[in-house]
Order: structure tokens, then sequence, then C-alpha cells
């Protein structure tokens, strides 16, 4: 059986499951938000990550089910973790750019929010910067209807990619998240500092929120806090966990 075939019928079997990544104000830890990571669980147990079958999904077209798929489950769960009391998180979600080129993208947005009852506001689309910049026009189409419904836009892995300041500026996005090729090196690299410092800097500018990605470290957390980044995501704070883990998360807090 080849990947390709296994993947069709691993969206028919529905054989896939989220875990979800806590975004968290650094000062005091508290979760404001998740991020959901999709995971392929193979009859066979065996866990795959979306680094592995994403790729091949979007060649496959399959990005589109499975991110349908994705999509509803994160906000059933949301809507779920509001009934237990653990209400006004925020749910990001990750797009690529085959759904965008797909055309029903918008439409299946609203279906999504429409059967959760969840706010748009809470909402957050993610796409990253090399997809941005690939697919420039359509992006902004899509993005914009996004947008008018209220839902908000983030540039994932953002640095990766070469977008300049007046493109961010035209761009229909809300939410920087710094790539954490960036992070890594914060302390050891005064170069990434000072990028790191400059994009802050450039994003509150810009009326953009920032949310830094991959923090591993007490020092890497304490550096961008100084920097000014008041939303963090990394294995410091929390690895992506399966929903059960999050609730017991949020169960701490209160
Ligand atoms: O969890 P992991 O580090 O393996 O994720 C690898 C990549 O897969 C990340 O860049 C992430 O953005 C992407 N990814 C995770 N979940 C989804 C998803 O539901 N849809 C899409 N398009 N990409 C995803
Ligand atoms: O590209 P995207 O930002 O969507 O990728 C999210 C992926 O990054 C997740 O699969 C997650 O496992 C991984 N990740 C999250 N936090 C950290 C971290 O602190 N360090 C490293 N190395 N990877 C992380
Ligand atoms: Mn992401
Ligand atoms: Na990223």
């Amino acid at each position: 059986l080849s990947l390709d075939n296994e993947l069709r019928r691993a969206v028919e079997d529905n054989e896939f499951l989220l875990h979800y990544q806590p975004i968290v104000r650094p000062e005091t830890g508290t979760m404001v938000g998740v991020e959901a990571l999709v995971r392929w669980q193979r009859s066979d147990g065996r866990m795959i990550s979306p680094g592995e079958f994403i790729p091949l999904a979007e060649e496959t077209g399959l990005v589109v089910p499975i991110g349908e798929w994705v999509l509803n489950e994160a906000l059933m769960q949301l809507g779920e973790w509001d009934r237990d009391h653990h209400g006004g998180l925020t749910m990001s979600v990750n797009f690529s750019m085959v759904q965008c080129r797909h055309g029903g993208l918008p439409a299946m947005v609203d279906r999504a929010l429409n059967r959760s009852g969840i706010d748009s506001a809470r909402l957050v689309a993610e796409v990253t910067e090399s997809d941005v910049l690939v697919g420039q026009q359509q992006y902004q189409a899509v993005f914009d209807r996004l947008r008018e419904r209220g839902v908000r836009v983030a540039m994932d892995d953002f640095g990766t990619g070469s977008s300049s300041l007046g493109q961010l500026k035209r761009l229909p996005v809300d939410i920087l998240k710094l790539d954490r090729s960036f992070v890594r090196d914060i302390t050891k690299s005064s170069q990434d500092e000072a990028i790191t410092r400059a994009a802050i800097t450039m994003a509150d500018a810009l009326g953009l929120n920032v949310i830094a990605e991959g923090v591993e470290e007490a020092t890497q957390r304490d550096l961008l806090i100084d920097a000014g980044c008041r939303l963090m995501q990394g294995f410091y704070f929390s690895r992506p966990r399966p929903a059960e883990e999050i609730e017991g998360l949020l169960r701490e807090k209160r």
C-alpha cells in the first residue's frame, strides 16, 4: 500500500486526532489560547507527525477534507471547554495554501463556526509566511473574507520568509508568530536578539500582536519579556498535549 493510498483510507476511517499546545502570558504562565496540531494515529498504533504527512496531503488535495475535520474538531473541543467553565480561550488552527486555493474555505469556516456556536473572534487562522508570499493574491482574497467575519489571522514562522515592511502593512494579518529559529539562539547571538527586538518593535508600530514560538528556557522567556513580547508558546511552558491534559492544566490554574 502506498502512503498516498494509506492517507486516503485514513481520511475515510478518520484516523486523525488533535493535540493542543498552550499559548501563554509569560509573566504568569496563564493560558490564553491553544494551537491545534493534527496527528495521524494509524491502525497499527504508530503516530505520524504532520511534518511527515501534511506535504503529501497538500499534493493529493487530501488536506482539504483533513483541514475541515481539524477545524470542526478544534471548535467543538473549544465549546466543550466552555461548558466546563474554562471559557475564553482562543483556538489557533493551521491552514495551508492548498486549502486557500480550493475556494470553499470561507464557507467551510462559516459552517464550522455556526455548527460549534463559537464566536469568530476566538478563532485564529495560521498561515506560514512563505505560503503567504508565494500565493499573495489568492491569500489576500481569502483572508480578507475571513477577517470580515471577525476571524483573526496569524502569520506563522515569521522571519523565515522575506516579507518587507510595506507588504506587512498591506497584508491581512493581525498576529506575527516569531519563528523558533530566532528564539533558539536569542540568548547566544546578538544578531538574533537584535532581529527579534526589531521585529517586536515593528509589529507594535503596525498594531500587530506577537507570539514567540519555540520558547524552551527561562532565559529566553526573560529576554523576550524584556523585548516587549507578551505572548509565548514553547516546551518551556508546555508541549502539545491531548485535550484531557489541557483540561488538567486549566483545572490546576483555577
Ligand atoms: O507538530 P509538528 O511539529 O510535527 O508540526 C509540523 C508542522 O505541521 C507545523 O509546521 C504545523 O504548522 C503543521 N501542522 C500541524 N497541524 C496542521 C494542520 O491541521 N493543518 C496544516 N495545514 N498544517 C498543520
Ligand atoms: O510551524 P508551527 O509553528 O505550526 O509548528 C508547531 C510545531 O512546533 C509543533 O509541532 C510543536 O511540536 C513544535 N514546537 C512547539 N514548541 C516547540 C519548542 O519549544 N521547541 C521545539 N523545538 N519545537 C516546538
Ligand atoms: Mn502554527
Ligand atoms: Na511556526
